[in-house]
């Protein structure tokens, strides 16, 4: 019975993110092994990816992509304490700057108020319900510049600001140009709790910005991103 429920529901999950619809799961497998946040990923190998490209039609976008311009896969882990994360990320142009939080927000030549988290290579992970929000900006170390990282948790109805850390981070660059990553996320920190019952909205965008050095006026008709929702769930 147990079978063919889950038969079932596999097929609708596999029908959600064929028609596109919000219906997308990331299942995220319980630790079964070491895991060394140092940067490299051999201890990964066999764990489920997850692909972050211009290429994958269910995922949102924005602006223009070109052939080669970017590309992230993702993994993850679970256990008791702590979500890892690894990352292996691509990229034909890097384009990294330190973006703190507070200055986040830009204001373009016609007052429009622009995140300048996106004129740059950023990982954000969102998690966000009815009254829970928990940012994460990742950008991978490039050229001894890096990583960049900040995190942010509001929490209860109005929104208030909890004290969080900034989860562990590794990056390597490769010989081959790409990046990978390591980060170890605290569920204390965040204020979840990880098992069978959890299942928690979650917004990925990966945003590409090719023009190092430029002027954000200059940078902004070449704004591109890639964006997955879904949920994220920690099956037993
Ligand atoms: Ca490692
Ligand atoms: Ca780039």
């Amino acid at each position: 019975m147990r079978k063919i429920f889950l038969y079932g529901l596999t097929t609708i999950l596999v029908l959600g993110v064929a028609l596109g619809a919000d219906g997308a799961q990331w299942n995220i497998p319980s630790r079964d092994r070491e895991i060394l946040i140092d940067g490299f990923t051999s201890e990964w190998a066999g764990v489920p990816t997850f692909q972050i490209t211009p290429e994958r039609k269910d995922l949102r976008s924005g602006g223009t992509f070109k052939e080669g311009d970017v590309a992230l896969s993702i993994q993850a882990l679970w256990d008791e304490q702590y979500l890892y994360l690894a990352l292996r990320w691509s990229d034909d142009v890097w384009d990294i700057k330190e973006v703190g939080r507070k200055d986040a927000v830009w204001v373009d030549s016609e007052g429009k108020r622009r995140d300048r988290m996106y004129f740059y290579d950023n990982l954000k992970f969102h998690i966000r319900a009815s009254d829970y929000d928990y940012t994460l900006w990742l950008s991978p170390r490039v050229n001894e510049e890096g990583p960049f990282v900040w995190a942010r948790l509001l929490e209860g109805y109005k929104g208030m600001e909890r004290a969080t850390a900034t989860p562990m981070v590794s990056s390597r660059e490769q010989n081959d140009g790409s990046v990978t990553m390591e980060v170890m996320l605290l569920w204390k920190e965040l204020r979840l709790k990880p098992g069978d019952d959890f299942s928690m909205p979650l917004t990925l965008v990966l945003s590409d910005g090719d023009h190092p050095g430029r002027m954000l006026d200059y940078k902004v008709e070449f704004l591109k991103w890639l964006g997955w929702v879904g949920k994220l769930t920690t099956p037993e």
